[in-house]
């Protein structure tokens, strides 16, 4: 039969890869290749994005292997999540079975798409034979003296009594808002009332200690490698700049007097300023709630007690310009001006030092709180060429003009009148004690602690007398105990699990109930993949430094900050630890675009996405990849789908009749030559297309390719050994995008063994001589692709005469069409042939 029955093709070849083991990596291998798309969070069943991501990773590691490369393509979950913990509140079960049903449907889902994992590395996060190194890891860390154990405010539900992530954070609006689907907890809700997902009570803020990964500790070299990373898309490379928000400028000491008991107190205060020339404009100071010097100043003064109490319970988009004076005093370091000094909430506790010098002249907050604290207004910069606002030259600014934020001349700052902001700047740190330069980061610790059953146990007991102690190595994993149901956390109400005696003393002591971001997870799976049944280590560090770095890691850019920053941190810090030789984890990043439907991103909750019943599993894949640039976005329709669908058919139906026809001739023509020779030149362009994951540009050429040998055949019948060839080429061609189909065409054109370990098929001239051919003949008579067109060919003398030799071939086949076409058409080959 010439239909493709895809069901079947697909099934039967599924199961010959299955038996065959063929996606299976030797652990001996040399320097695999490492191809991995970001592991999905088991949430229940793919979505498109899932689909496209893994078409690509399959596409690219089927074609290295058949290039004869040892291919890691490994396939795991990132199983542990508050949704999991939601679904099974919602559904009367418990996340642990949830968790593994959805493995179950979507492992299922995968294999229907024909995908090759080698699924003897699978890895399931909820495992304690996973988690356990998470414990482990984090003990590493914490020797390293990467972990904190500090208070900070989190989200907190009065009536169930339990923090929420922001995910659990919903609007009043909303009815019954869920959490988001996603296994992050960054959605954060920033309009209208903030209520407890389940009960809808307003949540409130509260302190509690936690458990930090101190991040920052790398912030500079975070920073610093994103200028390496020459595989990154520039767009991730940015959010992760802004992300960390390195900040150049200058640290500036303050004196602070007047406080205290006798109010006799005085004390140096740092601010961080980016601009350092405007030191001159400062006429206040103010630091944030939680510094220090406001805890001071609150034990002996009731308003600011109070206004730093009010503060603590805010939400941050409610404080605005609010503050409290205080009783101190700023001596400014430059002129020994006395200052007020304000406790005020727009100041951040970790950004900078937690202190600001107010310059409302230059700064726009700094003008802000001015405004609403009747402080003076001092500009010490006006724009080279004269100040266009709307004011005088005098320093009557009306409380309406803006500050003046750009860079100019200085003025009332003394000694550096008249000299640039961007000169001044460097003498004024240069010439003062009081300044030295500085950098500052916006990136912050890692909180990792998360309130909630289904994660990994952090291994710490809290004892009365030894305070807090890590589980000894022996005892791990500290495992997971069975789930209850309660609105609180399930650890919590775990009295066998929360009651322990401490490792130390062995006295009683209490179990740490917070389990671990899963985040921690994700940071370093891609090393588990590599021995993933090691049971002494994470991981097997004499593979790490042979495999890694990741050769192409490929995701969604919901990732470019979170997952990506913080495995590139994990990787450093194991590089400290002394476990791994490299410092970055991935060569190569893809973030691959979103597929659209109606102009909506296609995603379950929606209810659009395609299920691929209709067409066949790799109707879809084919469709995913031909449709766009990886990077891309693009529209899912009908059309183009059918288009993916009947590229299969037309190639199934051109292998059959083939095979069917019997006899084809033997003799030499002409035109078999050309034929020949675009097979190989459609071989040279799909490689170089494949090796920059433009499987769309691929598949362009190899529709092409069909279509020139379907003309050639039907022209006068083809010649057996080059039609032969060439609908071997096409088997091979398409098998790293069309896996099944590429086997089916491969096996009834008898090719050898199996098509996903063929050989790539290799030109048999050199391929950039052939390109310059084609430009020629294109530009010389516009598509010539048409057989047709080549065969009928004749009256090519014209143009030998200025084509080299070489090129004496294809001129003999150029065609007199009219003849100031063929005119131009020269000129151009001319130049063509002379750059050569
Ligand atoms: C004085 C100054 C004068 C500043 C001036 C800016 C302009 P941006 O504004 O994003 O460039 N800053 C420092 N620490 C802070 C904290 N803990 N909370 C809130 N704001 C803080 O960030 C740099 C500026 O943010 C710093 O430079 C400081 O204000 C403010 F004409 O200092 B600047
Ligand atoms: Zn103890």
């Amino acid at each position: 039969t010439s239909h493709y029955d895809h069901a079947q093709v697909q099934e039967f070849w599924q199961y010959v890869w299955e038996r065959e083991d063929v996606y299976a990596l030797d652990a001996d291998a040399d320097d695999p290749t490492y191809v991995l798309g970001m592991f999905p969070y088991t949430s229940g069943t793919l979505h498109m994005g899932h689909v496209r991501n893994y078409a690509i990773t399959d596409a690219y590691s089927r074609y290295r292997r058949m290039r004869g490369d040892d291919v890691l393509h490994p396939m795991g979950w990132d199983a542990f999540g508050l949704p999991a913990e939601n679904a099974a509140f919602e559904r009367k079960t418990d996340p642990r079975s949830w968790t593994e049903a959805c493995i179950r449907r979507m492992r299922e889902e995968l294999e229907t798409m024909g995908f090759g994992y080698d699924w003897s590395r699978e890895i399931t996060t909820c495992e304690p034979e996973y988690y356990r190194w998470n414990q482990w890891l984090f003990k590493r860390l914490y020797e390293a003296g990467l972990v904190e154990y500090e208070a900070a405010t989190v989200n907190w539900c009065p009536d169930c009594e339990t923090v929420l992530a922001d995910a659990q954070v919903a609007e009043r609006e909303d009815e019954r808002n869920g959490p988001s689907d996603q296994g992050s907890d960054e959605a954060a809700s920033s309009d209208g009332d903030r209520v407890c997902w389940r009960c809808e009570t307003p949540v409130g803020r509260r302190e509690l200690d936690q458990w930090f990964f101190t991040i920052t500790d790398y912030a500079e070299e975070l920073h610093e490698g994103l200028d390496e990373l020459e595989g990154w898309p520039e767009g991730v490379r940015e959010i992760q700049r802004n992300w960390i928000g390195r900040q150049e400028g200058a640290r500036i000491t303050f004196d602070v007097t007047g406080y205290g008991d006798d109010t006799e107190e005085s004390g140096p205060v740092d601010v961080f300023t980016t601009r350092p020339e405007t030191v001159y404009g400062a006429t206040y100071l103010a630091v944030s709630p939680g510094h220090e010097l406001a805890r001071t100043l609150a034990d002996d003064n009731d308003d600011v007690a109070e206004y730093v109490e009010t503060v603590r319970e805010q939400d941050p988009d409610e404080v605005g310009f609010s503050g409290v004076e205080t009783d101190a005093t700023a001596i400014h370091p430059l002129t020994g001006e006395e200052l007020p000094v304000y406790v005020a909430g727009y100041v951040l506790e970790d950004v900078g030092t937690g202190a600001v010098m107010g310059v409302p002249g230059h700064n726009e907050r700094d003008r802000s709180f001015a405004r609403e604290h009747d402080l003076p207004v001092e500009r010490v910069i006006v724009p080279e060429g004269g100040d266009d606002r709307t004011v005088d030259s005098s320093d009557d600014e009306t409380d309406e003009t803006p500050a003046y934020t750009g860079e100019g001349i200085l003025e009332n700052s003394g000694e550096y009148d008249g000299l640039a902001s961007e000169i001044a700047s460097e003498r004024l740190v240069a010439d003062h004690d009081a300044l030295a330069e500085d950098v500052t980061y916006r990136l912050r610790d890692w909180l990792i602690s998360r309130q909630r059953y289904w994660g990994t146990p952090i291994p710490v007991v809290h004892c009365d007398d030894c305070g807090h102690v890590l589980v000894p190595d022996e005892e791990l994993p500290v495992e997971l105990p069975e789930f209850v149901r309660t609105t609180g956390n399930p650890l919590e109400a775990h009295e066998s699990f929360r009651e322990t005696t401490c490792p130390d003393c062995g006295g009683p002591a209490r179990r740490e109930t917070d389990t671990m971001d899963t985040f921690v997870d994700s940071s370093w799976y891609y090393l588990r993949f590599l021995s993933p049944d090691l049971a002494d280590a994470p991981f097997d560090a004499e593979l790490a430094d042979d495999w890694l770095p990741i050769d192409v890691y490929v995701g969604g850019d919901e990732h470019a900050i979170l997952h990506l920053l913080y495995t590139r941190f994990f990787t450093k810090a194991l590089a400290d630890i002394g476990l791994l030789e490299r410092r970055e984890p991935i060569r190569e990043l893809m973030s691959q675009g979103t597929v659209l439907y109606d102009g909506e991103k296609m995603s379950s909750s929606k209810g659009n996405v395609v299920t691929p019943e209709e067409y066949g599993a790799e109707t879809t894949r084919l469709f995913v990849l031909s449709a766009a640039h990886p990077e891309q976005d693009f529209e899912w329709t009908a059309n183009n789908v059918r288009g993916a669908y009947d590229l299969q058919q037309t190639l199934y139906r051109m292998a059959t009749e083939f095979v069917d026809e019997g006899t084809p001739r033997v003799e030499r023509r002409e035109h078999d030559d050309y034929v020949a020779r675009e097979i190989d030149r459609t071989t040279a362009a799909v490689t170089e297309e494949y090796d920059r994951f433009r499987f769309h540009r691929a598949a362009t050429e190899i529709r092409e390719l069909a279509r020139l040998l379907r003309r050639y055949r039907e022209y006068d019948g083809p010649h057996g050994d080059v039609y032969r060839r060439g609908m071997r080429t096409l088997a091979a061609l398409i098998a790293p995008m069309a896996p099944h189909l590429g086997e089916e065409l491969w096996n009834k054109l008898r090719g050898e063994g199996l098509a996903v370990e063929a050989d790539w098929p290799e030109p048999t001239h050199d391929a950039s001589s052939y390109r310059l051919e084609r430009q020629l003949v294109e530009r010389t008579l516009g598509d010539v692709r048409d057989i047709v067109d080549v065969a009928a060919i004749d009256e090519p003398e014209r143009i030998e005469l200025v084509v080299a030799p070489e090129w004496k071939y294809r001129a003999a086949h150029l065609t007199n069409r009219s003849a100031s076409a063929e005119a131009d058409g020269i000129d151009d080959v001319g130049s063509v042939v002379d750059r050569v």
